[in-house]
């Protein structure tokens, strides 16, 4: 006979979880007392629950098995919520063990009991009560089962401390076992072969459903056979290498004045477990596929075919065993591409507009000012990290900030990156990262975030430090929630209101006093030292934090994409990337009417 803790924790062993992110409460006890001998696991304890979600899903980003966290009843499981919803919306796989009162006092308002099991229903693949001790076991099964299937999601599985103390017959588990491939319908693989065949200007958008079925490697074999550049979007970065002379960029905020001509001149698109996100691409007409193009949408989902751009054609499978089916298919339909892909002139003309607007970037963050650009640590920190760093984005690199900068920063590989969904909860990357030196523990990693962001999570530095995970947060610190004061002082002209900080913390000390390496960084000559010495703290264990103070800007890209900035600052710069802003209180006669 063993606890249902005891046989919980076994089943943990048996799905091959090796890490655990969580707080205890009394509730769930028995199931900490399990952990406390089952030494192939470690338990990694968080200050605030947000965290240990936030950390199980960037498990589940970085490795494709499923994150697990462990909470107590009542606050303990309603704290972790913000965070599983970005999963739930990310589709990132998770299981999460939530106490909860006793059985026998449920209908008597015991201490921390609210329906929890409903409140993450609209948020959870699936969220149940166990309510017999002889089915918890089972329950854990399908649970696992369901987090990994079709599009991966949570899975929230609520723990009755009663049940949790009983005692059941022990029994062999027989594991939920990997990931189903389910392959497409062989109709659906030869309509779409043919649209692509007959391409004479083919695009292959790769979303986060790439990612999820593992299937890169078969995507470039995919573009290479099409010659077809790729554009990824934020969860589908690393399906290609950045690197690929076919890497054409990203998606809608993301994107490059080169994405955007592609997009547009593109007649057969192949779009693969990408949603168009509305955060990502504002459903505005130029980030999508054109109305005259073909666009073939694969998904594992049969519900998101259409729902954000309407499909063409549609195949419904596992990305991986899609791929493959269109390799088979398309093998003797198109003529031989050439080894070097560079030869050909619109694989020529991609690479050299990269090669512009790289040394475009790089003149940005070079450029000489009072306050350094975000886009300077960006490109310096990119450039001091091996290809196969972690690399983590919060709000405040993605927002306004440093969308369009995005494109900016080399990824070279599936799993190396934590993003939000377009969820975008802000600190969730920031709350994750600790978790990127467990799940890749050899490499180096790294999260961009805004100071209003990390605000929200400074309470990780302590779990960092104590598990000696080594990686470094840097704080792009304007001083402001400066995304949502752009749009005071351009829509709602200059009327700001709760977006300056005008208290704010000294991130170094925090650092410091937290057990963690810190420095503020203002003079842009000090930057690349500064880095310097955060990596090598790193290495010893210690987790580093770099507060660099950054100029309000925003890049080309940003300021199209949000649409609320004047016209004329957006076209008003040359290049592609930089934006420069409008001095605060300087108006423009128009603005000045009644109540501005
Ligand atoms: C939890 C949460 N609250 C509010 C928002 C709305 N929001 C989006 S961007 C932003 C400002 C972020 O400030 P900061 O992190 O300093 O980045 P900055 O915009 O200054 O670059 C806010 C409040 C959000 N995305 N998430
Ligand atoms: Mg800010």
């Amino acid at each position: 006979m063993v606890t249902v803790g005891r046989a919980i924790v076994d089943v943990l062993v048996a799905e091959g979880v090796d890490h655990v992110y969580g707080l205890p409460g009394g509730h769930v006890l028995s199931i900490y007392d399990a952990l406390h001998s089952t030494p192939s696991i470690r338990h990694v304890l968080v200050r605030h629950e947000h965290a240990a979600a936030s950390m199980a899903a960037a498990h589940a980003q970085l490795t494709g098995e499923l994150g697990v966290c462990l909470v107590t009843a009542g606050p303990g499981a309603t704290n972790l919520l913000t965070a599983v919803a970005e999963a739930f919306v990310g589709c990132l796989p998770m299981v999460i063990l939530s106490g909860r009162g006793a059985t026998a006092t449920s209908q008597r308002g015991a201490s921390q009991e609210v329906a929890t099991e409903q409140i993450f229903a609209p948020v959870a693949k699936w969220a149940v009560r166990v309510d017999r001790a002889d089915l918890a076991v089972d329950v854990l099964r399908q649970a696992f089962a369901r987090a990994r299937s079709g599009r991966p999601g949570p899975v929230f599985v609520d723990l009755p401390r009663d049940i949790l103390d009983t005692e059941i017959e022990a029994r062999e588990y027989l594991p939920a076992g990997p990931r189903p491939r389910p392959p497409a319908d062989h109709g659906e693989i030869v309509a779409a072969a043919r649209a692509l065949a007959r391409a004479e200007r083919p695009l292959i958008i790769a979303g986060g459903g790439v990612i999820a079925a593992g299937a890169g490697d078969r995507v470039c074999k995919l573009a290479e056979l099409l010659a077809s550049p790729v554009l990824t979007s934020l969860a589908g970065r690393g399906s290609i290498p950045d690197d690929h002379p076919l890497s054409a960029g990203g998606l809608g905020a993301h994107r490059t004045r080169l994405s955007k001509r592609l997009l547009a001149e593109s007649d057969v698109i192949l779009g693969l477990g990408t949603r168009f996100e509305e955060m990502e691409t504002n459903w505005s007409p130029g980030a999508m596929p054109q109305p005259a193009a073909t666009y073939i949408q694969v998904d594992i989902e049969p519900a998101e075919i259409g729902r954000s751009v309407p499909a063409q054609l549609s195949v419904i499978g596992d990305i991986a065993a899609v791929t493959e089916q269109l390799l088979a298919a398309l093998s003797d339909q198109v003529p031989a591409t050439p080894d070097d892909l560079r030869t050909l002139p619109r694989i020529a003309e991609i690479v050299a507009e990269i090669a512009q607007l790289e040394s475009e970037a790089d003149a940005l963050a070079e450029r000489p000012g009072e306050r350094m650009h975000p886009m300077r640590p960006l490109r310096a920190m990119r450039a001091a990290l091996p290809r196969d760093a972690t690399l983590a984005f919060d709000v405040g690199c993605l927002a306004q900030h440093m969308a369009g900068a995005m494109p900016y920063v080399k990824v070279y590989g599936p799993r190396t990156t934590i993003v939000p969904s377009s969820f975008y909860g802000m600190g969730f990357a920031a709350a994750a990262l600790p978790a990127a030196r467990l799940a890749r523990p050899r490499h180096p990693a790294v999260c961009f975030v805004g100071d209003g962001s990390f605000q929200m999570v400074m309470n990780i530095l302590p779990v960092a430090a104590e598990q000696r995970l080594g990686v470094t947060w840097c704080v792009l610190n304007d001083g402001a929630l400066g995304s949502i004061r752009d749009i005071q002082q351009y829509r709602f002209h200059d009327r700001y209101l709760a977006t300056d900080f005008t208290v704010q913390p000294d991130f170094a000390m925090i650092a410091s006093a937290c057990g963690c390496h810190g420095a503020r960084v203002t003079d842009p000559d000090e930057v690349d030292g500064a880095i310097g010495a955060a990596l090598e703290a790193n290495e010893r264990g210690v987790p580093a934090v770099l507060d660099f103070a950054v100029a309000r800007e925003r890049v080309r890209g940003t300021l199209e994409h949000y649409g609320f900035y004047p016209s004329e600052l957006v076209s008003a710069t040359g290049s592609e990337l930089a934006g420069s802003m409008r001095p605060e209180g300087v108006r423009r006669p128009a603005e000045n009417g009644p109540g501005s």
